[in-house]
């Protein structure tokens, strides 16, 4: 990693007025939380994301799909904020202004300090039934339910909706399914009214998420991306930070409120 393009975009960084962090699964990474386009280790390198991923998955067999969130459930529920997570957190209290979008389904923003992270794919944590009406559901205490003996592969029933009867699923948005409009919204909203939008840990394939940076740089931002990998954000980015997100963030934090607060 060169110094210089650290320093260039701390100073970016740490003048702007409005900054967005937009993050996917790579700023979960080195918490142990598996990403899903990883050659080796990501999550569609294992499963097949159409038997898994899809609300029609989840109809034709729901057992399968509700265990396979439980056990990410659970994994999640085990994992900690890593310095990524506590740097894009202290971004939060050092700018001015600033709105953290993620596509991730883990609670780790939050866990690390983050207020008001808008979650544009759902979460693990926020079940609803199938019903149009959606009803809000709880977990079981996982301390006592099946995700304290979490096996990726192991079949659990889903609860019925104390409401209506109907499945519960998990929170999450699958392949085919609308953006929750406020989320959507609000991050459109944040992406075109910033002045720096820090990418991080995206693979940027994923619509309509990927027009998040993208809306950004139309917009007059600059896009600074921090991922240890080329994607196809590349040429939307000013500068590319290549390297590990717990590594360049802290760093890049540390540079950035050391430069302008003198
Ligand atoms: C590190 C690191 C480290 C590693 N530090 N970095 C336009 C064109 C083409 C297709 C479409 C389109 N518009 C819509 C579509 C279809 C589809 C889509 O985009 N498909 C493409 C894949 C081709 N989109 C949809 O279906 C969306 N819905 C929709 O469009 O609805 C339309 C509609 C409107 C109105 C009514 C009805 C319908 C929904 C998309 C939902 C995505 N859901 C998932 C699963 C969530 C639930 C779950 O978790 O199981 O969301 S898929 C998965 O991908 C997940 C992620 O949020 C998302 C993005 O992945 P992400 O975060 O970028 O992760 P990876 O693994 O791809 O990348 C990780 C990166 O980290 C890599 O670059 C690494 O290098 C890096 N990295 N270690 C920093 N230490």
């Amino acid at each position: 990693m060169e110094d210089v393009l650290v320093r260039r975009a701390a100073q970016l960084l740490g003048s702007a007025r409005r900054v967005v962090v937009f993050t996917g699964a790579g700023i979960s990474a080195e918490s142990g939380v598996p990403t899903f386009r990883d050659d080796l280790t990501g999550l569609w390198a294992r499963f097949d994301a159409a038997r898994l991923a899809t609300a029609e998955a989840f109809h034709a067999d729901p057992d399968l799909v509700w265990g396979w969130y439980e056990w990410r459930r659970a994994r999640v529920s085990r994992a900690q904020p890593n310095p990524g997570h506590l740097a894009i957190a202290a971004i939060g209290s050092r700018a001015v202004d600033s709105t953290v979008i993620t596509q991730n389904v883990d609670d780790l923003h939050e866990r690390a300090g983050t207020r008001g992270a808008i979650h544009l794919h759902g979460s693990l944590f926020t079940p609803r039934c199938v019903a149009a009406a959606g009803h809000p559901a709880t977990f079981e205490d996982p301390s006592d339910g099946p995700a304290a003996q979490p096996d990726e592969g192991r079949r659990i029933p889903p609860p019925r909706c104390a409401s209506c009867a109907a499945l519960v699923r998990p929170g999450v948005v699958w392949f085919g399914e609308a953006l929750p409009e406020t989320a959507l919204t609000g991050a459109v909203e944040a992406a075109t009214a910033c002045d720096v939008l820090l990418a991080v840990g995206t693979s940027g394939v994923v619509y309509p998420a990927a027009e998040i940076p993208r809306i950004a740089a139309r917009s007059g931002a600059t896009v600074i991306q921090v991922n240890p990998q080329p994607t196809p954000l590349d040429t939307v980015a000013a500068i590319n930070l290549r390297g590990p997100a717990a590594e360049i963030l802290p760093a890049l934090v540390a540079a950035a409120w050391e430069e302008t607060d003198g």
